[in-house]
């Protein structure tokens, strides 16, 4: 029997012993759905409290019910530790670790770095490693395989096998979950891709084959650039729209009742989150180093990095038309997370607006009932506001960033002085209305 064949034998029985290095919105639910699937799982994670909270059984993410992980960390299916020695006894391991931007917008690539260096130390024949984070094509090849494998003695195909698999962890979302989406997986060898889907395939319902990693981590880059660049249009649409003097969600929704050969995107005051405004970079970055320009990329990215600068002007002008200055005006900001229903905060452009609204001297203030507190690209703490009616009533504008669904909108625009409007949540209360002003 070839290590290959003993290795996915030992998938089909649970025997397999499975690593799971970074504990965050990707690794903790794949954690618990690997468990579920009858595997016995090993969290790593450098972050003590994320190791001491899932060895309690207390979940710290949104989309992992604590009873769910309390009973699988009671029946001893699942185990955190801040230690990277217990890789050593491990048969699998897959990397869900974070790889953001560094300030100067270059691919941060330290997360994946340090976790290959650590696991490179428990690195033993017979192991299959597959790297989950977003980033660019060639990032398993280049940089897991010399530090996984030749460095360590190892043969990539034979002893070791390793592959990508973009996360598509949506945070929040029910009806897609980390079970029945489905999950590309890419290997540096066939018999590596083969290991991981033999792998994967034991605990989600789906997995799509590719030839390559590189075809993998490109597959991934696609999907989110494609949003990218669609909310950049949509926001280039509402800047033409409002010159033209015509509606741009009435466009959008007239565009969207075409049954076929159109996707609805929505204008807003940013780009947020932790996956759209940062992957599409990591593409363009890795293109230079082939001197090509990804201009839609770049282009994209140029406009989703001004709207908040928009949306800021537009409020100017809201106040403008009721006689005010935004200078000195009190403003309420409504909505301080990325996107509507979640309590991540990362890349928010309520963050973008309420700097520049204060450096225009403004007043401002914010409610988010899922960000009880912030702190702001400035380094100041805000908190949410405690009375969210007395704060509109007493806002000269109040500034809708973040859709959430638990506002009561007509309540807000009754008590509301002039709401400035980025998302159309207020729908058709919000056209033609004296009091409201919109994107
Ligand atoms: N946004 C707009 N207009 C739109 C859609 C989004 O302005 O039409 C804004 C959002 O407000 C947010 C940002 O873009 O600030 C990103 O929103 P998103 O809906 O893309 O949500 P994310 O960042 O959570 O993206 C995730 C991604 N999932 C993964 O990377 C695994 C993405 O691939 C998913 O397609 C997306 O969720 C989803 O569909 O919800």
């Amino acid at each position: 029997m070839t290590i290959k064949e003993e290795l996915i034998g030992r998938f089909k029985t649970r025997e397999a012993r499975i690593g799971v290095l970074g504990l965050g919105y990707v690794g903790l639910p794949l954690a618990v759905i690997f468990a579920e699937a009858g595997f016995n799982v090993l969290g790593i994670d450098p972050d003590v409290r994320k190791v001491e909270s899932v060895n309690k059984g207390h979940s710290y993410i949104q989309d992992v019910p604590t009873d769910q992980l309390a009973k699988l960390v009671k029946s001893g299916k699942i185990q955190a530790s801040a230690d990277f020695s217990g890789l050593k006894d491990m048969d699998a391991v897959s990397i869900c670790v974070p790889t953001p931007l560094r300030k100067t917008g270059d691919p941060d690539m330290s997360f994946i770095l340090s976790a290959t260096e650590e696991l490179a130390n428990y690195m033993h024949p017979g192991m299959v490693v597959v790297l989950e984070s977003s980033t660019y094509p060639g990032t398993t090849r280049e940089i897991l395989l010399p530090k996984l494998g030749s460095e360590k003695g190892l043969v990539v195909g034979e002893n070791l096998f390793l592959a990508f698999s973009p996360e598509r962890v949506d945070p929040g979302r029910e009806d897609w979950t980390t079970y029945n989406t489905p999950k590309v997986v890419g290997g540096i060898t066939q018999d590596c891709c083969d290991v991981a889907t033999a792998w994967y395939e034991q605990a989600l319902k789906t997995v799509f084959t590719v030839s390559t990693a590189e075809a993998a981590e490109m597959a991934k880059l696609l999907e989110n650039t494609f949003r990218m660049i669609n909310i950049g249009l949509v926001n280039e649409l509402a800047i033409m729209c409002e010159r033209l003097g015509v509606d741009v969600w009435e466009v959008i929704d007239a565009a969207a009742s075409k049954p076929f050969g159109f996707m609805k995107f929505t204008p807003g005051p940013g780009l947020g989150g932790h996956c759209i405004p940062i992957d599409p970079l990591y593409l363009s970055w890795k293109m230079k180093s082939f001197n090509y320009n990804a201009r839609f990329i770049e282009l994209a990215s140029e406009i989703n990095t001004n709207m908040p600068r928009y949306t800021v002007s537009r409020v100017m002008d809201a106040l403008n038309d009721h006689g005010k200055a935004l200078k000195g005006s009190t403003c309420l900001v409504l909505g301080a997370a990325y996107k509507p229903n979640i309590d991540d905060i990362r890349e928010s452009p309520a963050l973008d607006v309420i700097g520049l609204l204060k450096n225009k001297g403004a007043k401002v203030s914010y409610h988010d009932p899922y960000i009880p507190s912030l702190l702001t690209h400035e380094n100041e703490r805000m908190e949410s506001v405690p009375d969210l009616m007395a704060a509109v009533r007493e806002a000269d504008c109040v500034v809708i960033i973040t859709n959430h669904k638990d506002y009561d909108y007509p309540a807000i625009l009754e008590a509301a002085n002039l709401v400035f409007d980025s998302r159309n949540a207020l729908g058709k209360m919000g056209k033609n209305n004296p009091k409201v002003a919109r994107l």
